[in-house]
């Protein structure tokens, strides 16, 4: 099993021209709310690392970091999360277009975690962002979060339903409780693999 991951902050961005060449970067995204931040964390055992709350909206910037040995040029993009309604319309479409242009023009990018609420499923703005990445054909690991609240009586279901309105197959999706600490180890393996770190 993959132990913590050494992961460091480096810096925030606000645009995506200010964003450097890297040799693989894997970018985190999902809704607000949906736990992104805490799952870097939980990658590298490191509380604080990425800021979190439990108010949406809580990344707002392009958050950098490097992943393995220093200089390394392999990094994880904690990206602000969409969907959040309660900012104004003209914040919300700046952080669309930045999040576009990320997607879009970003060069070397080997995949993106895409990240669903475990307990809610796939909202329509979800399914959007696939249609949208595989459009774009960008690979995209899904990973369900929040696995420990869903009760243990449900989980079959709530796996099947989830599975079922992404159109993937049960193995295509990896569950994770950044809280408890389940299908981190790994994950943290996935992400060695994804970035070329093994
Ligand atoms: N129970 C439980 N709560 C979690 C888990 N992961 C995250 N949370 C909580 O969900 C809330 C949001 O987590 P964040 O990691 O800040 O979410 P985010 O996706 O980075 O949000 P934005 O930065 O707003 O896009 C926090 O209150 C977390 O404590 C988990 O595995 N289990
Ligand atoms: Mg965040």
């Amino acid at each position: 099993m993959a132990a913590p991951l050494p992961i460091r902050f480096l810096r925030s961005y606000v645009a995506v021209d200010d964003l450097p060449h890297v040799h693989a970067e894997l970018a985190l995204m999902g809704r607000s709310n949906v736990g992104k931040s805490s799952l870097l964390n939980a990658l590298a055992q490191h509380k604080g690392l990425a800021k979190t709350s439990k108010t949406p909206g809580a990344t707002r910037l392009m958050n950098a970091f490097e992943v393995g040995p220093s200089d390394s040029g392999r990094w994880l993009m904690d990206l602000p999360g969409y969907g959040y309604a309660k900012v104004s319309k003209a914040e919300q479409r700046t952080w669309a277009d930045m999040l576009t242009r990320y997607v879009e023009e970003r060069e070397n990018m080997v995949g993106v975690l895409l990240l669903i609420d475990g307990e809610v499923g796939p909202t329509n703005l979800d399914l959007q962002t696939v249609e949208w990445l595989e459009h774009l054909e960008r690979p995209i690991q899904f990973v369900a979060t929040k696995a420990d609240k869903v009760r243990p009586s449900r989980s079959q279901k709530r796996r099947t339903e989830l599975t079922g309105k992404l159109g993937v197959e049960k193995r295509d999706v990896r569950w994770v409780s950044a809280e408890k600490g389940a299908g981190i180890p790994e994950l943290r393996s996935l992400v060695q693999d994804m970035l070329g770190l093994t």
